[in-house]
């Protein structure tokens, strides 16, 4: 009866351990954390081409944007982050289209594809 007992005990330790396992792996698989980045929405045309940005390109920033350039997002430390849209939410990226020039707060999902570091918006301040 004892030996039973810690027989069950053990089984229902080691089920315990690999549900916990098998919770923690799948989460952080499916669910990445939403990241939280400010900086200057950037008209990447101008900005990979000469490098251009800030106030004094504000409106040519906007007119590139407007007329199908990507956008980034420059960061105080100098790091630029490609913005995308996130499909399931077109209203937050349409957004950032509006503040070109402008410093934004965006809240998104992070991704590394290929060298591209950029975030997918999921909302933006
Ligand atoms: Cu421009």
């Amino acid at each position: 009866m004892i030996h039973q007992t810690n027989g069950l005990g053990r089984m229902l330790g080691l089920a315990i351990a690999c549900l916990t396992l098998f919770t923690l792996s799948s989460s952080a698989q499916t669910t990445p954390k939403p990241t939280v980045m400010k900086g200057e929405v950037l008209d990447m045309a101008c900005y990979m081409s000469s490098g251009m940005h800030g106030v004094s390109h504000k409106e040519c920033a906007q007119k590139c944007i407007n007329g199908g350039s990507p956008m980034g997002l420059l960061t105080s430390s100098g790091k630029v982050y490609l913005l995308v849209e996130n499909h399931d939410k077109p209203s937050a990226y349409a957004s950032a289209k509006a503040h070109a020039g402008d410093q934004i707060q965006v809240t998104g999902t992070y991704a590394d594809k290929g060298g591209i570091q950029g975030l997918v918006v999921d909302d933006v301040k």
